[in-house]
């Protein structure tokens, strides 16, 4: 075994990585430092293997194209664990094993799986450097893929080791690729270690443990602990014409356009206002001690979705991915570039598909996977915010929950005060599309976006947010939206994309105590004058549509909500009963 060292790492850090080895028999162990010679080697390592394929270097410099194992192209939330002491600590919406045993097995499937490879020791760093919301993490993993990937989705390397000091306070990750097999593929999480071992899978959810693992399952953990909240949501900042930038963060289930809102641009109808992006996945929030909420984005990359991304969905997501970015499972053109299905043209011909097989137009397969990807760094996208790295982090003004519901739930909607806002928050839900469940127009409830990624019990985690509530002087104003509702043709309401925007702009409003509402009974809502509708050309009658609270469709909604609180069979904090009677009550159920 060799070991090059880049840094002097704290010895209960050097005895983990060692004990690690001993268990996995690495025939080298290297300490990734983050600098930009070591990302060459590395990439040109990983041509040589041919783990990564170099794209066309003038079209996209510092791109390269990853094909995964066909087996391997997704998170797989049935092979995902949280392993507390008991199994009512993680609740009914997670799977659960007992820690000792599952330590036990998978040190087992672990012994000598890295004989004949690396192993990347990635230290990294979440949160911006020297703020009170960052947390170390180290990864051993033995992918040169997730090494590259971390370099992007993390401040990793020296920076980190130097924000840990000799604490041996960091989130342990143990990642090794097995042979991928789908029998062998376990994301286990060890809150009370602050550990996850993740085995068999090489796919970004799965692999890199600073995303969902740590930033979120983890995190969610340790925020109950010591009073903060680790969410599935965007950040982004909102400049008014007039100068000043109210931020936002925001929970949408996949397949909402949450990439695509954290980095909306103004359609040219409106004047003056300017979006900036914190971060597009995950916010990390605080009460300040002006008692207002504060939060950062703890990644420093992009994992976004391809499939859909194009000039007209996502012209700054199209500027990011230029450059220095990894794509994954896209289609590969003759020219050494990328494609995918709704990137806004034509297939070139002689484009090979994700797998490397020749295209087919019109076989039915797409050419890119749906759940293709680019890795790219935060740095590259053209609306940044300034304060993306701000250790402070941005004050939040407005919360935003949204879902795909094609019915029922209005274009937009204010909660009546913070506990209303959590009962908005964790009946969320959004529609299935076939393409995930093989039936169109189901509802799966997904409160907080946070169904696969809250690391302990759901009703605690109602809790939790609800115990926020009293320690927020300044606490932020609640929304729900919904971009998806459809007419009867099926046909999409409001236009979505830029002119969410004037959504927004009512937020804003709302927010510094000028936009007009009305009280309804799910919440305050605008009136077609509340609006700015100007140079938007929609109809009274589809606005009317887009805002309308039906009885029926509220009737199915309660009732469904009242199974999904059945299916949850545990004790739901009073409060959310509360808020539940009360809506009951208004529409005389
Ligand atoms: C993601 C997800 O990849 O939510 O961000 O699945
Ligand atoms: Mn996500």
């Amino acid at each position: 075994m060799s070991l090059s060292l880049a840094a002097a790492p704290p010895s209960s850090l050097s005895a983990w990585v060692d004990e690690v080895a001993r268990l996995t028999r690495p025939d080298h162990v290297v300490w990734c430092d983050g600098s930009e010679d070591e990302q060459r080697r590395l990439t040109e390592q990983a041509v040589r293997e041919r783990v990564l394929i170099p794209l066309n270097e003038r079209r996209r410099p510092g791109c390269y194209l990853h094909r995964s194992h066909p087996g391997d192209v997704a998170r797989t939330e049935n092979a995902t664990f949280i392993c507390t002491p008991n199994r009512d600590q993680a609740g009914p919406t997670n799977n659960w094993a007992a820690p000792e045993e599952t330590y036990r097995k998978l040190s087992q499937w672990l012994r000598g799986s890295m004989r004949g490879r690396t192993m990347y020791v990635v230290p990294y760093l979440m949160g911006p450097e020297a703020s009170e919301f960052a947390r170390v993490g180290v990864e051993l993993t033995d992918s040169v893929y997730v090494a590259l990937n971390m370099r992007i989705m993390t401040r990793m390397g020296r920076v980190a080791l130097d924000a840990l000091g000799e604490s041996d306070d960091f989130n342990r990750g143990l990642h090794s690729t097995l042979d991928l097999s789908p029998k062998r593929r376990l994301i286990c999480h060890f809150p009370e270690d602050n550990a996850v071992w993740s085995v068999g899978s090489g796919y970004g959810g799965n692999a890199l443990l600073s995303k969902k693992c740590f930033a979120l399952r983890i995190a969610s953990w340790l925020g109950r602990r010591e009073g903060w909240l680790a969410e599935h949501m965007l950040i982004l900042g909102l400049e008014s014409p007039r100068g000043d930038t109210t931020y936002v963060a925001a929970a949408f289930p996949s397949a909402c356009g949450k990439t695509n809102l954290a980095m909306l641009m103004p359609p040219l109808s409106i004047n003056g206002w300017r979006v900036f992006t914190v971060g597009d996945d995950i916010a990390w929030l605080r009460v300040g001690k002006d008692g207002r909420l504060w939060a950062v984005n703890p990644e420093a990359g992009y994992f976004g979705v391809a499939p859909g991304t194009s000039p007209r969905s996502n012209p700054n997501a199209m500027r990011i991915v230029e450059h220095d970015t990894i794509f994954t499972n896209v289609a590969l053109t003759p020219s050494g570039d990328v494609w995918w299905e709704g990137i806004g043209f034509e297939i070139p011909t002689g484009t090979v598909d994700w797998q490397g097989r020749p295209c087919m137009p019109g076989s039915g397969q797409p050419a890119a996977h749906p759940n293709s990807r680019f890795t790219a760094p935060m740095t590259n996208n053209p609306a940044l915010s300034p304060h993306a790295n701000d250790p402070r982090g941005v004050p939040i003004s407005a919360i935003i929950f949204g879902g795909r519901r094609p019915t029922t739930i209005p274009l937009v909607l204010e909660a009546f005060d913070w506990n209303h806002g959590v009962y908005l928050g964790a009946t969320m839900g959004s529609e299935t599309t076939a393409a995930a469940t093989g039936k169109v127009g189901v509802v799966r409830r997904d409160p907080m976006a946070m169904l696969p990624f809250c690391g302990y019990h759901i009703a605690d985690y109602f809790a939790h947010w609800l115990a926020m509530g009293p320690h927020l002087k300044h606490p932020p104003k609640v929304f729900m939206v919904n971009w998806f509702r459809k007419d009867a043709d099926g046909t999409f309401l409001w236009p979505g994309y830029g002119e969410n925007l004037r959504v927004l702009e009512w937020i804003v409003n709302r927010v510094a105590g000028r936009g007009g509402a009305r009280d309804t009974p799910v919440g305050m809502m605008p009136s077609e004058s509340d609006l700015n509708l100007e140079g938007l050309g929609i109809s009274p009658d589809r606005l009317r549509a887009a805002l309308a609270i039906k009885r029926d469709e509220w009737t199915a909604e309660l009732q469904s909500q009242d199974e999904f609180f059945v299916r949850l069979n545990c004790d739901l904090p009073r409060e959310i009963e509360v808020q539940h009677e009360t809506l009951s009550a208004a529409f005389e159920l």
